[in-house]
């Protein structure tokens, strides 16, 4: 590994980070500016620490700019929630939430996480506060440090599941940061608000200072469901099951999504096998990997700062001798995970605890009343009714509710149809579609995506019912820019935002999520979408071989080209 990222000046992110006080800038005093809606630039960088963003409305951007007004500046906070699991008390206290401090709605996150939009500054601290009341958090939802650690949803598995969450939660606690400046500026008032120059600064014992580099990902994952999708994130556990028990995890690195239109130098990367712990080495491991990256990753250019860099230029032999290093042991050989599928299980289940499970399709994770469907309130109505339960927010930007009685079952159902709320989609390719959020709020979209899907998959479903197609599983996801939010990179069918109405469409990734798919066509709208797709529909309806996937057969039909092994990232990069 070259030390050549120390010689260059480091990014503008590390002087705010630094000078920060532990994460507290100006962030209390801003939020008492109310001449507008918008905090400190420096600050906006601090609150995401926070969980915060600060959004606006870009549906009204241009008409408020042509009257010279200020942007309808508004705040997005995302909720950590360890693999999804919230109480149905937690529930209603978010839905509160979301009508009294935001627009509305609940949006389920591709993370397992909640996000509000629309918050507005005075509504901000209020809000997150009610967030702490229900014993929820925003810190570190967003930021520099490790996010919402994702989990596998399989409750109908209970013990596995348990084992597998109580890593994903104590992966969680262990990493979370030590800094007090949230409680002092969200959670205690501003009565106690030390905002001084001199004011205290907490130890970071595994992040410093200047926290990571770049936000890091962690999931944990239970064969043969890989729902969490492990090639996509910083660092994943995948339970090594024998006898019905998790004897060890493997552990994968440096996978990650974003990339940027025309920087060749970015890309999505598919995660490299580390190595094999045992379950009390697992927190150990997941620490070590942070600290690697902490020192080793580019603090110079953050678009170069994710632990895939640092794999990419240092190797993965290189990587694994610094985390052994620091363990002081070696990891043991990788079992190679076999993953079976990527979907939810929709509709119920009884577990093995003798409980049912039920999981319902949210249309791209937005929870709302829609005109034909009342999710919201329907949400509302079984959490308020259940005694006891427990509600999963599925990577899938789905949710399961889970642990329901046997009595409890009858009411739980009544509620679904009263609320006309869907447990499943009308086809196999809506079923498993992810859609990133996009327009109107998301300051980095380049194309619609969350409002855009629901429309394109209607019109795609008259193609796959021309071929016979409807009820086949295929992953189809898309995103209203390249950072990959949705992991389209990772879906056998994927739309990334160009500008709008054009997207780039990329075919032949995996349905089990293991391979990266490819760049097919540049630049195209609705109608060339449907003339794309529609013949190749047909042609998969046709010439499959027995239990192919539409992605496995893109590429044997020679419409793609076939990766060779492991990462496939320079493909992306050119028409295949
Ligand atoms: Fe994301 C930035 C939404 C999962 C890669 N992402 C953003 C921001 C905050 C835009 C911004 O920076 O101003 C988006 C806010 C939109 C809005 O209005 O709400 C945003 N990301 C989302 C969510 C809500 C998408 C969704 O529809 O569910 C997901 C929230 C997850 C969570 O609960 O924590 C979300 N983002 C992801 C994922 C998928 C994942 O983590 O499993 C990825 C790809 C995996 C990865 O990180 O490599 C992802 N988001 C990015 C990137 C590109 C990062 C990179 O390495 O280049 C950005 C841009 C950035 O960080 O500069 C980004
Ligand atoms: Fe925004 Fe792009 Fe992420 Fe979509 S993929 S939410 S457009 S940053």
């Amino acid at each position: 590994m070259s030390d050549e990222t120390e010689k260059k000046p480091l990014s503008r992110n590390e002087g705010i980070k630094s000078a920060s006080r532990g994460l507290r800038g100006g962030i209390a005093d801003g939020l008492t500016d109310v001449i507008t809606g918008q905090l400190d630039e420096d600050d906006t960088q601090l609150t995401k620490f926070h969980g915060i963003y600060q959004q606006d409305d870009r549906d009204i951007r241009a008409e408020r700019g042509r009257k010279k007004m200020e942007k309808a500046f508004s705040f997005m906070a995302r909720v950590r929630v360890p693999g999804g699991q919230m109480t149905p008390a937690q529930w209603l206290a978010l839905d509160d939430i979301a009508d009294e401090r935001a627009n509305g709605t609940l949006r389920v996150t591709t993370r397992q996480a909640i996000q509000f939009h629309g918050i507005i500054k005075s509504n901000l601290r209020p809000a997150i506060n009610s967030i702490n009341k229900s014993l929820l958090d925003t810190l570190a939802a967003c930021g520099d440090v490790n996010r919402n650690v994702m989990c596998a949803v399989n409750p109908y598995e209970s013990s596995v599941h348990a084992a597998a969450l109580k890593l994903s939660q104590d992966i969680s606690d262990h990493l979370s940061p030590r800094t007090t400046a949230y409680h002092e500026i969200w959670i205690d008032g501003e009565n106690v608000v030390d905002t001084s120059r001199d004011a205290k600064e907490e130890d970071e014992p595994i992040y410093g200072k200047t926290y990571l580099p770049r936000k890091f990902k962690i999931t944990v994952a239970v064969p043969p469901q890989n729902d969490v999708d492990v090639y996509a994130h910083d660092l994943s556990f995948v339970a090594v099951l024998k006898d019905g028990a998790i004897i060890g995890w493997d552990v994968l690195v440096g996978g990650g999504m974003g990339m940027t239109h025309g920087e060749t130098d970015t890309f999505p990367r598919a995660a490299d096998v580390l190595g094999f712990c045992t379950p009390e080495q697992a927190v150990e491991v997941a620490e070590k990997v942070v600290i690697v990256q902490r020192d080793f990753g580019d603090r110079s250019v953050r678009k170069h700062a994710r632990l895939k860099y640092t794999i990419e230029n240092g190797g993965i032999g290189w990587f694994r001798e610094q985390v052994e290093a620091h363990l002081g042991y070696k990891l043991g050989p990788v079992h190679v995970p076999d993953f079976k599928s990527r979907g939810d299980r929709y509709g119920w289940i009884q577990g093995d605890n003798g409980l049912w499970h039920v999981t319902l399709f949210l249309e791209s994770g937005r929870v709302k009343d829609w005109p034909e469907k009342k999710l919201q309130t329907g949400m509302r109505e079984i959490a308020r009714m259940l005694d006891g339960g427990v509600i999963i927010l599925t990577p899938n930007q789905n949710v399961t509710i889970a642990n329901i009685s046997a009595e409890q079952k009858p009411a739980v159902e009544a509620l679904l149809a009263e609320h006309n709320m869907a447990i499943t989609a009308d086809s196999g390719l809506r079923r498993n579609s992810m859609a990133c959020v996009a327009l109107p709020t998301c300051g980095l979209a380049l194309a619609e995506s969350e409002r855009y899907m629901p429309d394109l998959l209607t019109a795609l479903e008259e193609k796959l019912a021309l071929a016979g197609l409807t009820e086949d599983e295929i992953t189809i996801r898309m995103t209203g820019c390249p950072n990959g939010c949705a992991r389209p990179y990772l879906a056998e069918i994927a739309f990334v935002g160009r500008g709008p109405g054009t997207y780039n469409l990329y075919l032949g990734g995996s349905l089990e999520g293991e391979r990266l798919n490819k760049l097919y066509r540049q630049d195209v709208g609705e109608e060339a979408i449907l003339a794309e797709l529609g013949p190749l529909l047909h042609q998969y309806a046709t010439e499959r071989n027995t239990g192919e996937s539409f992605g496995d057969f893109v590429i044997r039909a020679g419409h793609i080209a076939a990766t060779t092994a492991g990462n496939n990232f320079h493909a992306n990069l050119q028409l295949a």
